[in-house]
């Protein structure tokens, strides 16, 4: 008999759809990582301390032209050098990277590009959408968004990682919502693809 709802599509898509994101938040130490994390889950500005292991938050966000409700489980890694290597376990099945930039380091802006580069190669992250931050747009100092693509070299990225640069300020949180909408536009796009994908390979 079955439960009849193979026979009622019209039912089951009137039922919202719930989505569930697992994010990885990269990038060198003092980029704003755990400020942004902050920011996002309790919507105000918190005082942090160098992170040691990592911060786990999970945050609902309405995102999208439907206003679809989202959970967001961030993972906030610590940056520092000798916990980079770290970094593979928390992007290991993320639907997205949150890669931070400090944009008033210029020195080091070399350093950020080789880690996010190496990062997006790692053959598990393949085709997964990267939010780049370019934090601290507040400070005078702050390199300008072209320049921070340019010495990022994003446009290098390759055509398999979908990408978007996004200016932020972390401490009162301009720019988070609008990058997270294009990231959640990015993991959607890519979702539906590998659907696409695998529908064809059924074929
Ligand atoms: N001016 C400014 N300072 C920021 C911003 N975001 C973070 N900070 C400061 O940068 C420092 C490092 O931030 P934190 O979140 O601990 O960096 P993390 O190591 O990447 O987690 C802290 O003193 C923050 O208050 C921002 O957008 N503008
Ligand atoms: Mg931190």
């Amino acid at each position: 008999m079955g439960n009849g709802f193979s026979q009622q599509p019209g039912f089951l898509s009137a039922v919202p759809f719930f989505q569930s994101f697992h994010i990885a938040i990269l990038g060198l130490d003092s980029a704003g990582k755990t400020t942004m994390l902050y920011r996002l889950r309790f919507n105000e500005f918190v005082n942090t301390v160098p992170t040691r292991g990592f911060n786990a938050e999970k945050v609902r966000l309405s995102l999208g032209s439907h206003r679809t409700s989202a959970a967001f489980h961030f993972w906030d890694v610590g940056g520092q050098e000798k916990l980079r290597p770290l970094w593979k376990s928390y992007t290991r099945g993320a639907d997205g990277i949150v890669f931070v930039v400090d944009s008033v380091d210029g020195e080091r802006m070399e350093e950020a590009k080789t880690e996010l580069h190496r990062i997006v190669k790692t053959t598990e992250n393949q085709g997964v959408p990267v939010l780049v931050v370019a934090n601290k747009q507040d400070l005078r100092n702050s390199l300008a968004l072209a320049e921070i693509e340019r010495c990022l070299a994003l446009k290098e990225l390759g055509p398999g990682t979908p990408w978007h640069l996004q200016p932020t300020c972390a401490i009162i949180g301009d720019g988070l919502r609008d990058g997270l909408e294009k990231l959640h536009d990015m993991i959607l796009k890519r979702r539906k693809a590998l659907r696409q994908q695998q529908q064809k390979k059924k074929r």
